[in-house]
């Protein structure tokens, strides 16, 4: 096991597009188990491997009060979607930054399990905005472009700074 270091806002590789996984072997479980100790240890409700600096479309999710129910999401698609929710959201990757985003309520998911099966999920509320969060993440994108220009710029210059400040 091991704790991954995740990518901080505005580093460009947050940008890369992730790869079609197809295989699952022990590699690829091997990732899922670092991911899933470093998401529960950071903690948070969700990552992407992007965030790790692996650009693999993997997820790993657990929006459970007691972390009981991991969730693993390889190859995912949405194959539906309706409704929509506004859900104030934050990320790992862009630390003490929080707004409302707009997402679909519902969301249904085609993914490959760490067994590489095929399955399919449906999520509503925080686990839809999360599944949706996530595969931002495997596209290179960061909740932050789903926001206007001047609240990018501004969380830019405050991330940046802090960077300065810890660096
Ligand atoms: O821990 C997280 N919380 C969260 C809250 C509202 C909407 C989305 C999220 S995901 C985030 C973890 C993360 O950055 N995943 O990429
Ligand atoms: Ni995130």
């Amino acid at each position: 096991m091991a704790l991954l270091p995740i990518l901080r806002y505005p580093d460009p590789r947050l940008h890369k597009k992730a790869a079609t996984v197809s295989v699952v072997d022990d590699s690829i479980r091997q990732l899922v188990r670092d991911m899933a100790e470093t998401m529960y240890a950071a903690p948070g409700i969700g990552l992407a491997a992007t965030q790790v600096d692996v650009h693999k479309r993997v997820i790993v999710i657990d929006v459970t009060e007691d972390k009981s129910s991991l969730l693993v999401l390889i190859d995912p698609e949405i194959v539906d979607r309706d409704g929509e929710q506004v859900c104030e959201e934050g990320c790992l990757s862009v630390p003490g930054i929080f707004d409302k985003v707009a997402r679909s309520e519902h969301v249904r998911v085609r993914a490959l399990g760490t067994d590489g099966e095929s399955f399919e999920l449906d999520a509503n509320g925080l686990l839809a905005v999360c599944v949706q969060h996530e595969m931002d993440h495997l596209e290179g994108i960061v909740f932050v472009e789903h926001l206007s220009r001047l609240k990018q710029t501004r969380i830019r210059a405050k991330l940046e700074k802090q960077a300065r400040i810890t660096a």
